[in-house]
């Protein structure tokens, strides 16, 4: 894209916005100060967009939603992956659904355990935006464990025969072609791919802004998985500041990992956010009022 037609875009939002990116949702809005457009597109799924925010860093923005910004997509990749990885005494093969800008794949692959990591993203643009504009965050995509596959998550899931350790949806909300991953039918399906102590995890959204989507979600997980536990983090970027992810075992419960085990395999790799105290704090101080029990009182 032309410098050109970048500063008319610029310009455009700047008039609009008063230089400010807002993603707006259920009536609550975060704004954002833009220093530079770096890219904009639409693909053939979403529309991309780079922008460069003040003390952020640069951002990756799909249909309006930011997915991560340089400041703080740490909290999240970190968050999606440890737990479940912590939680598995041996994750050796790892699917990934979505995520196609790298991030859990980095975090993943500071596992020694895990051999195979397969990759499902529907939008091969949101790869070549990645290693372009965020090497730091895809840095790992190119290692010999990791397969990319451009396919939609749900047929890849209905096709593949081999069994996985962790599953993890790393997607963006539940709209547009992201929407089928957060229902029954889609997470049933999952179950076939999953080994029998099998673990999945999948990002679920703002426990203030969605509490009655992040409810039903529990609901039919509990159908699926004995073990159902969900857990929430701050980061500054996501509408609301509090965002969740819910992991569903069949076998390994996270709040009862051994803790001496999780420090020792941590203490050989790098983390900015996660650490043994934060595994089992997650999952125990989840807010009452997210807590199906007091619902129902
Ligand atoms: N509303 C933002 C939800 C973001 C979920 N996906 C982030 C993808 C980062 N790999």
């Amino acid at each position: 894209m032309s410098w050109i037609f970048i500063g008319v875009i610029l310009i455009q939002m700047l008039n609009k916005n008063d230089g400010w990116f807002y993603e707006e949702i259920n009536g609550l809005r975060l704004g954002f100060l833009v220093e530079d457009i770096l890219y904009h597109e639409h693909s053939s799924y979403q529309e991309i967009y780079v922008l460069k925010f003040k003390n952020l860093g640069k951002a990756l923005i799909l249909d309006q939603c930011v997915q991560l910004t340089e400041r703080d997509e740490y909290v999240y990749h970190e968050l999606i992956v440890h737990p479940a990885l912590f939680t598995h005494p041996c994750p050796q093969r790892v699917l990934v659904i979505g995520g196609g800008d790298g991030g859990s794949v980095r975090e993943i692959l500071k596992h020694e355990m895990v051999q195979e990591l397969d990759l499902v993203e529907i939008d091969a643009e949101v790869i070549k935006v990645a290693q372009r504009y965020f090497p730091s965050v895809s840095n790992k995509l190119r290692d010999k464990r990791v397969k990319i596959h451009i396919s939609d998550g749900r047929w890849y899931v209905k096709k593949n025969r081999s069994k996985y350790d962790i599953v993890i949806i790393d997607s963006t909300d539940p709209v547009g072609p992201a929407k089928v991953l957060y229902e029954k039918g889609f997470q049933e399906d999952l179950v076939e791919v999953l080994n029998e102590d099998g673990i999945m995890v999948i990002q679920s959204e703002s426990p203030y802004l969605h509490e009655q989507f992040i409810k039903g979600l529990c609901d039919f997980l509990k159908d699926i998985y004995p073990i159902v536990r969900i857990y929430v983090y701050a980061i500054p970027s996501y509408p609301g500041g509090m965002w969740s992810f819910i992991l569903g075992s069949f076998k390994y419960d996270p709040v009862m990992a051994d803790e001496a085990l999780i420090e020792a395999r941590w203490r050989k790799m790098h983390t900015k956010y996660y650490n043994p105290k934060v595994h089992k704090g997650g999952f125990l101080s989840v807010p009452q009022f997210m807590l199906k029990e007091k619902e129902s009182e």
